[in-house]
């Protein structure tokens, strides 16, 4: 894409939008950059490096796009697609990319992309894989959702291979985005709050496979009914993982082992022992990595110790301590209740379990159901703590404890905990009431389990 000289307006100044502001200016296109917040709530040095590239900023609001204002609109992740600014792009044709496009754009031909999606495990999948990748000896780094700006890695990087967490919200903006390998890990319902139906979530999943081609390659789960039926529409070659199914060609369990076939040869990867990561969701994980790795044409033995070394990622399923025999668990990333009934299937002992946070439009139903059968006692706290709290009660759940903050939340649990229980953090919901982001929070929970 020739940047040079274009005029872009670039919404929203958070982690995505500075990357984006900054790699357009060095780019040479003439940028302004906009957000709701005040200038007062910013980082003053991160503002004042994007002043000095000569980046425009637009603080408490946005500026108005007219037919001749802007050629170009870059959308951070997290902002709806219907706010004004991008309702006026519409209206006069200027073109609206998101920041993980412009990465897109402006990566090098050395670098390739592989991406994975899904509504839990993606950042799981995407650190195994630049595991993998790092593993095999290749110059590989993860980004995109996983926290750091695509846009970052795309500029830096004169080749190599990037694993890239891809979000619904990244893909609602890409035009020509193009992985080598794509990944679907699952689907279940998750950010309807912006997409509004399940139906508007998966076709926006979806869109990781709409530029591959047959030299490309998507890895789909076999066991979701939803994704399985994506092959049909899906231009890559598709191979299948599965948990229960042994597969013609694709990645599968046999006889205790990660077995790959290709083209009529079983490769054995390791023993499902031999892995690190624990869970059955994790094997999901760990089971469509091994398919990109193996589809990109890493050998059959590098996977395989690499599954032997991945010791997981941070704020999922994290080990925070494990004091007087009780063991805290931080699952911050758990933002959805989906996400919560994986972790809460992972538990072998009672749990004591910490939820609550904003709702992100999903129904708490089922995991109710599972806090019934699971959980030894229930402390809620953020705006869903009513919403949470009245769908445990129907599921005939009593032992509900209602807090303030993160403090009294362990505090509360760790009255209650005895040698052998896990005071687990799982919120199933965003902690954007409360914080800036899931890491702050599992970071504060962290810390407080170790203060006594
Ligand atoms: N803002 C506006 N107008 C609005 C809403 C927000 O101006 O209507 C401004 C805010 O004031 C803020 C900025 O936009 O300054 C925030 O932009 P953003 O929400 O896109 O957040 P970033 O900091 O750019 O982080 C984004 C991703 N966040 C979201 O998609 C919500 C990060 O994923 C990602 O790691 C990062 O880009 C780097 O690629 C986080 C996330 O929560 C982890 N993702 C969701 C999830 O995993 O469930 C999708």
């Amino acid at each position: 894409m020739e940047l040079v000289g274009k005029r872009v307006l670039v919404v929203g100044l958070g982690k995505s939008g500075q990357a984006a502001a900054a790699a357009l200016a060095r780019s040479g296109a003439s940028v302004q950059a906009c957000d709701l917040k005040a200038m007062e709530e910013f980082d003053h040095d991160a503002v004042t490096v994007l002043q000095k590239q000569g980046v425009i900023i637009h603080t408490g609001g946005y500026p108005q796009v007219g037919a001749e204002s802007y050629d170009l609109l870059v959308a951070s992740p997290g902002i709806s697609l219907e706010i004004e600014p991008f309702q006026a792009a519409r209206a006069h044709s200027i073109p609206i990319i998101g920041e993980v496009e412009l990465a897109y754009q402006i990566k090098k031909p050395q670098v390739d992309m592989l991406a994975v999606t899904g509504t839990n495990g993606k950042t799981t999948t995407t650190a195994l894989l630049e595991h993998i990748l790092k593993a095999d000896g290749r110059n590989a780094a993860a980004g995109g959702n996983i926290g750091i700006p695509l846009t970052t890695l795309a500029e830096e990087m004169e080749q190599g291979i990037i694993a890239v967490e891809m979000s619904s919200f990244q893909l609602e903006t890409i035009h020509e985005f193009k992985p080598r390998v794509s990944a679907m890990l699952n689907i279940t319902p998750d950010h309807l709050d912006r997409h509004k139906t399940m139906q508007a979530y998966q076709t926006a999943k979806a869109r990781i496979f709409e530029n591959q081609s047959g030299q490309d390659y998507a890895l789909l789960n076999y066991d979701d009914e939803t994704i399985r039926g994506m092959a049909a529409q899906c231009p890559a070659k598709v191979w299948f993982f599965s948990q229960v199914q042994t597969l013609e060609e694709g990645v599968f369990l046999e006889q205790g082992g990660i077995a790959v076939r290709n083209r009529g040869v079983t490769y054995h990867i390791c023993g499902q022992n031999e892995v690190l990561l624990r869970g059955r969701h994790n094997m999901e994980n760990i089971l469509c990595a091994t398919g990109v790795a193996f589809a990109y044409g890493i050998a059959a033995e590098v996977i395989g110790s690499a599954l032997k070394t991945f010791p997981g990622v941070r704020h999922r399923l994290e080990v925070a301590a494990d004091i007087d025999g009780v063991l805290y668990i931080n699952d911050s990333k758990a933002t959805n209740p989906d996400s919560v009934i994986k972790a809460l299937d992972a538990m072998d002992r009672p749990v004591i379990l910490i939820a609550g946070g904003r709702s992100k439009g999903g129904n708490f139903d089922d995991l109710a159901q599972l806090i019934g059968r699971k959980v030894k006692a229930l402390v809620l706290l953020g705006e869903a703590r009513g919403e949470l709290r009245r769908a445990v009660m129907d599921a005939d759940f009593q032992n509900i404890y209602e807090v303030e903050t993160l403090q009294d939340a362990v505090d509360t649990a760790r009255r209650m905990a005895i040698g052998g229980d896990v005071v687990l953090l799982s919120p199933a919901c965003a902690s954007w009431d409360m914080f800036l982001n899931y890491e702050q929070r599992g970071d504060l929970f962290c810390n407080l389990v170790k203060l006594k």
